[in-house]
């Protein structure tokens, strides 16, 4: 252990800790517009400066580690005054149009402002030509805004493995993006939003789509359908002051039917709907390997994360065979609302808007995909992030934490536990194993309250090995496998995991790739800043909704029995290979 003053009191932090971790620990908070947790600290922003005794200028606390005797201060004149000239020049050079900015009254940079007290804008500032970049379907940027904190060229690079955005030019000139100031649609842009989380300012957001929906809503010639997200319940709460980790289910029903949707459904109805159509093709691929000795592409990779479906087209193309060739649960339920659904109506496709709540920006680009129109019009119409819906919500003067809590509509608002943890990252993996172990051997999975522990969580590669004993008749040829599954969120960890796979160095059968850090709790679209502790409260609430329910397999969800009853036939079979799979481009 360091043995530390801060502020004339003594502490005892471990080694290798910085300043700022240190103060933090002090329960001192220091600002900062740049610093990302157990992301290596750049010091980009200058603004959690502090004096050290013995060192002559002032130093960015995030990249300082302790020292022995180190002597901190964090609340003297000189301190205020220097974090106080750093703000004021960042805002010199900022486009602070706050009043109708996105970001206003949720902007960093703007509450360190108010927080350091700066009152007046001393300085004008040169400032770097502007760029809005509106090229993709998930993303906008607005350079004017940007602060060149690099939050975004971190994730993006550290976290993703993309690297699509990079500090181009000096100085004043310096902006963020692409190279040569194009657009995000001519690099390797996934369209995670981990950027559009992680910014500080409205430099990079969502695309907003809350006036298409206003627009739809107001349309008496249509019927307008929301579904929801599994991740939306345990994130939405926060747009309201809420606790992140408040299971708001009832209350987000509340919310939608008072906003006039037609139809309420949830996304987990269509991942119960995933579960047995990509359950099905994995047993069959294992079927043609095991049985008939075809070639068949294994491991088979999840599908519903469309980040990283376009990380496999971008990276690595002859590796697409891999990619389960289902639909998301999103366009799943978007083919099902434009067919099944408005055949019950007496509707055509395109009397149909389908409105969906996603806690993903990459969604909205999925959504845009020209294949995905199955029904004979675009499946989903518009994708609404959490933090967009969280908008409409206040719009509409709702009182949010006040509403009473509402069931979701049938037929497709029913959906089981192991639909509710799509939204944790091991979840899907999970979901498949509580069904496809029970359809094969007639017996529970072997494990706690239903739980694979080996996948839950937020290591970023997790691997569970089951071996298949006691099979029902039909499935006899997988007696005594050991089925070897593995789980990676954040696209460096599937990139790793990808690489380990094509060197040979790992061998599984089933794959689950989402791409945001701990799953789509911790999406792009979700209310910002998701940290770990933000990531393990909503974790714990969407496992909670799980436990809470009698339902907790997707295959003893009766209103999908009912729609593979009246309308699909069985899984793969025709109607579903129509409405219900895709396929993945170079
Ligand atoms: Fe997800 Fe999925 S879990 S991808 O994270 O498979 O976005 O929540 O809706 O489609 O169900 C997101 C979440 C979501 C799909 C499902």
């Amino acid at each position: 252990m360091i043995d530390i003053t801060i502020d004339y009191k003594p502490y005892s932090v471990e080694e290798g800790t910085t300043v700022l971790e240190a103060c933090k620990q002090a329960g001192i908070k220091i600002p900062t517009l740049c610093y990302l947790e157990k992301i290596q600290a750049i010091g980009a922003c200058r603004v959690c400066l502090v004096e050290i005794e013995g060192v002559k200028d002032l130093v960015a606390s995030c990249v300082m580690p302790v020292s022995d005797e180190m002597k901190i201060h964090t609340n003297n004149r000189r301190v205020r005054e220097a974090r106080k000239l750093v703000v004021e020049l960042l805002l010199s050079e900022h486009e602070g149009d706050c009043q109708i900015c996105d970001r206003n009254e949720d902007c960093e940079l703007q509450s360190i402002a108010r927080d350091l007290g700066i009152r007046e804008l001393r300085y004008e500032g040169e400032k770097a030509p502007r760029c809005q970049d509106e090229s993709t379907a998930g993303l906008v940027r607005d350079s004017a805004k940007c602060i060149s904190c690099r939050r975004c060229v971190t994730v993006c690079t550290a976290t993703q493995s993309v690297s699509a955005l990079f500090p181009q030019s000096r100085g004043f000139k310096t902006t963020i993006g692409p190279a040569f100031g194009k657009g995000l649609d001519t690099v390797t842009c996934v369209q995670c939003g981990q950027c559009s989380a992680v910014c500080p300012v409205g430099a990079i957001s969502e695309r907003d789509q809350t006036a298409e929906v206003w627009a739809a809503l107001d349309n008496p010639d249509l019927t307008v359908v929301v579904q929801t997200a599994p991740a939306i319940r345990a994130a939405l709460g926060e747009c309201f002051g809420m606790e992140p980790g408040t299971l708001v289910t009832g209350k987000m029903t509340t919310a939608l039917r008072r906003m006039k949707f037609d139809a309420i459904f949830d996304t987990n109805f269509s991942a119960d709907l995933t579960i047995m159509e990509e359950g099905t093709e994995l047993l069959t691929r294992l079927k043609k390997a095991l049985v008939d000795g075809e070639e068949v592409a294994l491991p088979m990779f999840t599908s519903c994360s469309p980040g990283w479906i376009q990380f496999m087209e971008f990276y690595y193309p002859d590796m697409l065979a891999n990619l389960s060739t289902c639909k998301s649960p999103q366009q799943m339920m978007g083919a099902m609302v434009k067919t099944y659904y408005a055949q019950k109506l007496g509707k055509k496709p395109e009397e149909m808007f389908m409105v969906s709540v996603m806690p993903c920006t990459a969604k909205k680009y999925e959504a845009a995909r020209p294949e995905m129109n199955g029904s004979g019009a675009q499946d989903v119409d518009v994708v609404l992030t959490t933090r967009e819906l969280g908008r409409m919500i206040t719009e509409a003067g709702i009182d949010f934490v006040s509403l009473e809590d509402s069931e979701m509509d049938a037929p497709l608002g029913l959906g089981s536990g192991a639909a509710d943890i799509f939204a944790n990252s091991g979840g899907v993996m999970e979901a498949a194993l509580r069904t496809a172990y029970e359809l094969v051997t007639g017996r529970e999975l072997p494990f706690e309250n239903l739980h694979v522990t080996p996948v839950v969580g937020l290591e970023g590669i997790k691997e569970a090995a089951i071996t298949i004993e006691g099979t029902v008749p039909a499935w006899s040829f997988l007696e005594g496998v050991t089925a070897k599954v593995a789980v990676a969120h954040s696209l460096a960890n599937a990139r790793a995991l990808v690489e380990k796979i094509r060197a040979g160095e790992a061998e599984y059968h089933f794959i689950e790739v989402m791409t945001c850090p701990g799953g789509c709790i911790g999406g792009g679209g979700q209310p910002r800043i998701t940290t770990d502790e933000v990531r393990k409260a909503r974790i714990k609430a969407i496992y909670a909704e799980d436990e809470g329910k009698t339902l907790r397999k997707s295959h003893e969800n009766e209103a999908v029995a009912k729609l593979y009853e009246d309308f699909l036939g069985a899984p793969l079979g025709h109607k579903s290979h129509e409405l219900l799979h895709t396929k993945y481009f170079e």
